[in-house]
This record gives structure tokens, sequence and C-alpha cells, in this order.
């Protein structure tokens, strides 16, 4: 792709926005920035680029004069946007940007939850094979950042936001974890959100391969749109498809099928079966890959899991507490609740509604729940998805939610932080919401020293 003397329109300027423009920048092309954002809400490093910029909303920004528009995953489907592919002007993602001008081959990890851990997984066994590894995407850095250094390979989280808009993206290998309702308020139905994940799979060829779970119609489904080799993950013993299953989930870890190559998991820091889950994937592309068995086995012992992802934040009082607040949405916060070893859970869930349904963590509740604590602005909805099947609570801050879990926690319990919700509503982002529970915890441990 060629951007020299072409004039760039980059919309969004925060991190997917400010690597897309220094970028273009580096390729000679003249980059106009836009943003809702006014000059004093924006990121310093975007005043800093030097560029043109329209501020304040995207109205005013010329989005039909450029030669190229580059969108960030967050900006929903503007109406300028649908203007430009109307009157011939690309509009293309960041990620698409920075897939033109990586050299490296890709491998992407989609999903609905698991993405980050498995992505942050995948570049640990491919690191300990010894080779020069990106890791970012959706997980942090975005894709443009990879551009211009050396790496032997490009393991991408890709959202479905990212995907929206690349139409020549082409993994190596494309892993897609699982699709249950997210980001409903983006898309009209749910089928148009797992159509966007699965476009990581529309252009690729017979070289390359296609990661799903073995039985799961709608990934399968995203999977045939492409030409790639389809390689499948599942539990040992799953009824009806064990047949299918290249890479097993047994009782010490992940088999390969094929070869009775074995990996074992019980001395790894992944816990749950669902991690071991995202691990089969994982060990799966590695391998597809051309990743020794033994630099695999060696990844999994050394792999340390990410923060705010179902991490211990304390034990107090018999009562261990756990930070899943990455889980954001029903799915993962369905997840959690049946993931965590104790055999009751005290919920701390809410903040900004994805407009999907709460009856899957009723019944996640029914078997699990103690109690559940509502925070945020969706407290309301889940409140009369929860209402007769457990405790319910409010809450107007972290630090009051995590008060009251306490006193409804019983020796031997979990307090668990999955929202199923994302944070905007209260904090700058999950992390900020997990920080805050974590402090709380703290808070509790102080109280009790006291
Ligand atoms: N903005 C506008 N107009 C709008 C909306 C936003 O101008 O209508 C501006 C904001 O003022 C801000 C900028 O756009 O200045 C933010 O752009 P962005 O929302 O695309 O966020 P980035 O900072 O570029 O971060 C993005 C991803 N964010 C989203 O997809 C919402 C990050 O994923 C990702 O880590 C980063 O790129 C690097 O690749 C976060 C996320 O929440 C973790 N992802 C969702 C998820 O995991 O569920 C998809």
């Amino acid at each position: 792709m060629e951007l020299q003397g072409r004039r760039v329109l980059i919309v969004g300027l925060g991190q997917s926005g400010l690597a897309a423009a220094r970028l273009c920048l580096n390729q000679g092309a003249k980059v106009i920035g836009n943003d809702s954002r006014s000059a004093s809400q924006l990121d310093p490093a975007a005043q800093a680029l030097g560029i043109e910029l329209v501020l304040g909303g995207h109205d005013n920004a010329p989005f039909e004069q450029v030669d190229l528009v580059v969108v960030s995953p967050g900006i929903p489907p503007l109406p300028q946007l649908d203007r430009c592919v109307q009157r011939g002007v690309e509009v293309i993602g960041e990620l698409e940007l920075g897939w033109r001008f990586c050299k490296a081959p890709v491998l992407a990890v989609g999903g609905t939850n698991g993405k980050s851990t498995t992505t942050a997984l995948l570049a640990q066994l491919l690191l300990s094979q010894g080779l020069k590894v990106f890791a970012g995407g959706n997980l942090g850095s975005p894709l443009c950042e990879a551009v211009g250094h050396d790496y032997d390979a490009l393991v991408v989280e890709v959202s479905s936001f990212q995907l929206e808009r690349a139409p020549s993206f082409q993994p190596k290998i494309s892993v897609l974890l699982n699709v249950t309702d997210d980001h409903l308020d983006r898309y009209d139905s749910f089928q148009h959100y797992a159509d966007a994940k699965g476009n990581a799979f529309v252009r690729q060829e017979r070289g390359d391969f296609a990661i799903v779970p073995a039985g799961d119609p709608i990934c399968l489904q995203q999977a045939l749109r492409g030409h790639g080799r389809l390689i499948r993950f599942g539990q040992a013993g799953a009824a009806g498809v064990d047949s299918e299953i290249d890479y097993a989930v047994g009782s010490v870890g992940v088999i390969e099928t094929l070869t009775g190559e074995q990996f074992d998991l019980t001395r790894s820091a992944l816990h749950g079966t669902h991690n071991w889950l995202n691990a089969a994937a994982a060990v799966a592309a590695a391998r597809r890959f051309g990743a020794a068995p033994e630099s695999i086995r060696e990844g999994l012992q050394v792999f340390k899991p990410l923060h705010h992802r179902m991490a211990l934040a304390g034990e107090i009082a018999g009562v261990r507490y756990y930070d899943d607040s990455k889980g954001t949405n029903v799915g993962a916060a369905v997840t959690a609740v049946g993931g965590v070893p104790e055999s009751r859970v005290v919920l701390i869930a809410g903040g900004r509604d994805k407009l999907g349904s709460y009856a899957p963590l009723r019944a996640a509740l029914e078997k699990k729940g103690r109690a559940c604590v509502l925070i945020g602005e969706a407290a309301d909805k889940i409140a009369a998805a929860l209402q007769g099947a457990v405790v319910l609570e409010r809450a107007a801050s972290m630090d009051e939610a995590v008060r009251i879990a306490a006193k409804l926690a019983q020796k031997g319990d979990a307090v668990l932080l999955s929202p199923a919700c994302s944070s905007f509503d209260m904090f700058s982002g999950y992390a900020a919401r997990g920080d805050a529970f974590v402090q709380a915890v703290k808070g509790l441990t102080q109280g009790e020293s006291s």
C-alpha cells in the first residue's frame, strides 16, 4: 500500500488512532486526526503528533476529501463512514492498516471470552520456541505498532470491532474460542456480531489453519466461511464430537490426538476447565505454527496469568476474593461463577449494560450463588432477571459492594467480581474497576487488623 503524499483521516485518537497516525506519518502521508473529545480532553500524545486536528465531534471532519479513512475500533458505525464508502473513499480499521504493512505471519485469536489469556499464552509458547514475538491487538498494543520491527510471529487478539473493516486480513492461523452475547449495543443482531468475529477466517487459504471448538456450530459456521484447514479442540470424552477433536483436554492437560503428545497443565498457573480449553487452543495454534513439544511444555510452565482475569485478590476470614473485572459480558460472568473452586459465590455484578440477556447468569447463580451485590447502571435490569434466585443487595461504590459482599459471604465461600457489564459508567476501564476491587479488599484486611 502506497501512502506517500496521500491524505489520511484517522477517526478516534486513542491507542489505535495514535498508532495508525504514526504509521501513516512514517509512510509519508498527510494525516488529519478527528475525535469527539475536545482539545483539553484529548490524549496529549495526539497533540504532540503535530498533525491537523478536528476535535469536538465528527461533523466537521473532511471525510470525503481524503484518500483513506482509518477508524479506531471503538468508533460506532457513523453515517459519515457509509457516505465515504458510497463515494469511493476507502474506509479501513486500524487492524487492516497494520496488516497491510506487517511482514511476519499473523496468528489471530478471537472469541467472546478467553481471548486475552489465550493470546498471551500462545505468545509465551512461541517465545519459548525462541521466536521473536509481538503480542497485541485488542490485548493492548495495536497491530500498527508492530510495523517496522523484525518479528517472527505476530500474535494478535482480535475483537469484533477490529474485524469489522478488515477486508484483506488473512491470518496464517485463526482461532475462534467461543461466541456468546456481547456488544449487542453495537450490533443489531447476534448473527452480525458473530459474523464480525468470523471475518478473521474469510480470506484464509488452504495453507492456513482455522482453529475452533469441537461441537460448536456457531464457530464452525464462521470457520467455514474461509478455506483454512479445520483444527478442533475440546473436552476428551465429549459426547458426539470426540472423534473430531484434534487437541483434547483430559484429566492432566492437553493431548494431541494425532501423535499422542501430552502437555501437562496440572503444574501450570491455568485454573478451571475454561482455561484448559483455552490452553488446548493455544497449543493447537503453536503446534500448527511449528513449535516443538518441549518448547510448549516449557511455555506452559512459565506462563503467568493476566491481571483482572480470575486473579486471587486476597483471603479474609476463610473467604477468597477473586478479581475477574475482565468479565465484561454475561458469558464471562457465567463461566467465572462456574469456574471458582468454592461451592458458594457472592457475586459483584453490574456496570454499563450491553443489551444482552442476564438469564444465563440466573441459572449459574441458582446453582452456586449465595448472593449478588449489584452496582452501576445495569443494576435494575440485572435485579429483574435475578429476582428470587439469590439474595440481592445494591451498592453505590466498589468499596460499599465489597463491604456488603464480605458480610453476606460465609466461611469457605468466594466473593467474585465478574460484572457481566462494561465499566464505563463508573470507571475509566475494566482495569481501574479491578484495581478498585483489589483496594477495597485490602481495605477489609486493614479494617480486620485494626
Ligand atoms: N471516540 C470518538 N468518537 C466516538 C467514540 C470514541 O471520537 O464515537 C474516540 C474517543 O474519544 C477516544 C478514541 O475514540 O479518543 C478511543 O478509541 P477506541 O475506543 O477505539 O479505543 P483505543 O484506545 O483505540 O483502544 C482500542 C480498543 N478499544 C475498543 O475496542 C473500545 C482496546 O480494547 C484495545 O486494547 C486498543 O484499541 C489496542 O488495540 C479494549 C476493549 O474494551 C480493551 N475492547 C473491547 C472488548 O475487549 O470487549 C472490544
